[in-house]
């Protein structure tokens, strides 16, 4: 399946190195990187792209941000870890930090997106059975159809995606699912009184970027108010400037009781993950309770409390709003008949293919990466449009006119 004949000798090297020794949990596109900068990647034969997956936004500041990168290099030199046996100054400081960046009352830090992700599960549980008085072991949390949070077994057994959870069961009980962008849906299952929370995507990344109806948020946020339940916005993917929000529930003014932040909180240089939540529900953990090794970890701490900085500093929010504009305007312009619809917010956007070709997504992301622009495709036929937040205007039109030359080439 993989026409890896375009490929130079040192690139077919690396990739079959992958190959034989790597397990084969991927189907990469036949690229091998060795150098990022801002919007820009090299593969090893110096050929350079414009990265727009953008790890899947977890660049959103851009590859190696030299702000970033000094922090880093500074705390690495000189305290990296210390387990939470003791105290560290940079933990101090980055809990006070993000806490008054995003008006929490408490953080509790972690790496991985889906280790936040199953930091808010436990949390809510530990509120449901000690704050709302369910009864222990019977706590319900809503997850919505074509939901991605990530890959643990406890996560995947409620996705709705075979590939993520088939054969991997048995799977872990207490979730109900109800479809996305349905508030009747969510009404009526709020009516149990065991529901504990609601895990949401502001918008459904690994979905192919469904941006809910207006409202939807507000009046699921109300909705959960109402029935004592809490609202958990998994914003691991869609925080952090991407958007054109520093979080997508503030376009509706949605403060989340939970709040998951992952990927882009390092800038792309170290895991880093974070869960935030007020006193009430934070306190229900106790020493001992839950941890991680490497969670809140000085190095950790010193790069996020950086690429939040950044994100503020080169007004990445606004740049993300207004580029993210232009690139869905300039897609449309295109006026392919092999775009059948172009969606997104700010710079996280898709574009659904229509071809009498099931494999054209993939040959068009071929074809993309032959004329310079790296991009992926999901679902066969969608293809995540996401760059870096410091792509400037001209580069917009440069990429656009990227796609449309290699649109071209699906013909015929
Ligand atoms: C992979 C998708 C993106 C996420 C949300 C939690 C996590 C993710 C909303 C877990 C992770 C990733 C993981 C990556 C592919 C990718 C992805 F296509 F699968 F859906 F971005 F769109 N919540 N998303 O999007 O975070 O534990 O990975 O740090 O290969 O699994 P993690």
């Amino acid at each position: 399946m993989k026409n890896t004949s375009m490929l130079s000798d040192l690139s077919r090297h690396y990739l079959e190195l992958e190959e034989k020794y790597g397990a084969h949990n991927y189907h990469p596109l036949p690229v091998v990187l060795s150098k990022g900068r801002g919007v820009h990647v090299w593969d090893v034969d110096d050929r350079q792209y414009y990265d727009f997956l953008s790890g899947y936004s977890a660049v959103n500041q851009g590859h190696c941000h030299p702000v970033v990168v000094q922090a880093f290099m500074e705390q690495a030199q000189q305290l990296t870890l210390t387990s939470r046996a003791f105290h560290s100054d940079r933990l101090g400081e980055f809990t006070r930090y993000i806490t008054s960046y995003f008006g929490y009352d408490k953080v509790l830090p972690m790496n991985t997106g889906v280790e936040g992700v199953e930091t808010a599960i436990k949390l809510c549980r530990k509120w449901a059975y000690e704050v709302k008085g369910i009864e222990e072991g019977k706590a319900v949390i809503i997850v919505c159809k074509g939901n991605f949070h990530g890959r643990t077994t406890t996560v995947i057994s409620f996705s709705s995606d075979p590939s993520s959870s088939k054969n991997f069961g048995p799977y872990a009980p207490g979730f109900k699912t109800i479809p996305y962008n349905d508030l009747p849906a969510l009404q009526a299952s709020l009516e149990d009184k065991q529901v504990a929370g609601f895990l949401v995507e502001p918008i459904q990344g690994e979905a192919g970027v469904l941006v809910p109806d207006d409202g939807y948020l507000s009046k699921a946020k109300a909705l959960c108010a109402a029935a004592n339940v809490l609202f958990i916005a998994d914003e691991i993917q869609t925080g952090l400037a991407r958007t054109g929000k520093m979080l997508a529930c503030d376009h509706e003014n949605v403060r989340p009781d939970i709040l998951i932040l992952g990927k882009a909180l390092s800038a792309g240089m170290l895991p880093v993950s974070a869960v935030l939540a007020d006193d009430d529900i934070m306190l229900t953990i106790k020493p001992g309770e839950h941890g991680s090794t490497y969670g809140g970890n000085p190095l950790a701490c010193k790069v996020a409390m950086s690429a939040l900085q950044v994100l503020k500093e080169e007004k990445m929010t606004e740049n993300a709003m207004l580029r993210g504009r232009q690139l869905r305007d300039g897609l449309t312009a295109l006026q392919s008949e092999f775009i059948s619809t172009v969606r997104g917010k700010g710079l996280l956007n898709a574009i659904v293919i229509r071809h009498a070709n099931p494999e054209a997504a993939w040959e068009l992301c071929l074809a993309l990466k032959e004329n310079g622009l790296l991009a992926k495709p999901t679902h066969g036929d969608k293809i995540r449009f996401a760059p870096p937040l410091v792509i400037t205007e001209e580069q917009v039109n440069d990429a656009v006119a990227i796609i449309g030359k290699s649109l071209a080439t699906l013909r015929g």
